[in-house]
């Protein structure tokens, strides 16, 4: 039988069948691959055993969180508790882009900056949107639901940034956990503890548990590069450049111009900068 892993509780994998969740063991045969199914997923079950015989190909997957077959990624990015930083956004965004999902960036927290402090705030969010973002309040619930129709959206962003609060909004019958944000951290608890799909008709989301901070897997630094966006539109002297060393370059110079945000620049020559990330060919 065919179903879709929608929760992973420590070795216990729930998937759903038509409208019926089967706890399964993932044992068997899969014992011995190396992969492990993920809340995502679309496999084979052998009900009566109650096992997962085999993972169906994959149309995507991210490692932060582990979810795999979505369709966009809500990045909860609050302003402050914790406090807001681009350079975790536009990790994230990479991240995203690498693994072709698209991101919407949904900020929180509004109500906690006054009105001059979110100005400052105000050129960051245009230029997010002008190359190409969709950006929006976790107040803005109508527009919120209309990007979330008819799509397989995860919820993604730091512990304590709103996520699990959103969703309730959204979807008050969901009634999910929330926590307290420590206020001598500056960050969540780590409220929300698993992965796992929820369905409200034609919506599907999934809340997650957040992060306090974000390592990744190895990337090229290519990748990392075509994932700025707004690069592709300067182009260089140099077919490949990298935007780094090279003493011509167009988005140095769009960056020296104001054109390209300096925080953006910055973080890119971070991320491929980052042993984590400059895996060599
Ligand atoms: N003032 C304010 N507080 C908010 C907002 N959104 C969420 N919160 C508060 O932030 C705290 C953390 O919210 P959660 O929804 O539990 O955060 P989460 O992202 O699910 O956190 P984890 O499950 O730990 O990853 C709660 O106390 C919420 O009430 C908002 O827009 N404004
Ligand atoms: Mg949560
Ligand atoms: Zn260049």
């Amino acid at each position: 039988m065919k179903g879709q892993v929608v929760k992973v509780i420590s070795d216990e994998f729930f998937v759903k069948i038509n409208d019926e969740i089967i706890s399964c063991k993932e044992r068997g045969k899969l014992r011995n691959l190396k992969t492990l199914p993920l809340v995502g997923d679309f496999v084979l079950i052998d009900e009566k055993k109650r096992v997962i015989e085999e993972i169906l190909p994959r149309k995507n997957m991210i490692i932060r969180p582990m979810v795999a077959n979505i369709d966009q990624a809500f990045v909860i990015t609050s302003f402050k508790y914790p406090n807001f930083s681009t350079n975790l956004l536009d990790k994230l965004l990479v991240q995203l882009e690498i693994n072709h999902i698209k991101p919407v960036i949904c900020l929180t927290k509004r109500d906690l900056l006054t009105d001059l402090e979110y100005k400052k705030y105000q050129s960051i969010i245009t230029y997010y949107e002008k190359i190409g973002y969709d950006v929006v309040l976790n107040t803005d619930i109508l527009k919120i639901k209309k990007l979330l129709k008819n799509k397989v959206t995860v919820f993604t962003g730091q512990t304590g940034a709103g996520k699990s609060t959103l969703l309730n909004n959204l979807f008050p019958e969901l009634n999910l956990k929330t926590g307290e944000v420590s206020l001598a951290l500056g960050r969540g608890k780590h409220t929300t503890r698993h992965i796992e799909i929820l369905d409200i008709g034609n919506i599907r989301v999934l809340d997650t548990p957040g992060f306090s901070a974000l390592s990744f897997s190895n990337y090229e630094k290519k990748e990392v590069r075509d994932a700025f966006l707004e690069f592709k539109n300067y182009p260089c002297p140099f077919k490949d450049c990298m935007h780094d060393k090279e003493t011509e370059c167009a988005v140095k110079e769009a960056v020296s111009r104001k054109e390209i945000l300096k925080s953006r620049y910055e973080n890119y020559l971070y991320l491929i900068e980052d042993t984590k990330y400059s895996r060599r060919r």
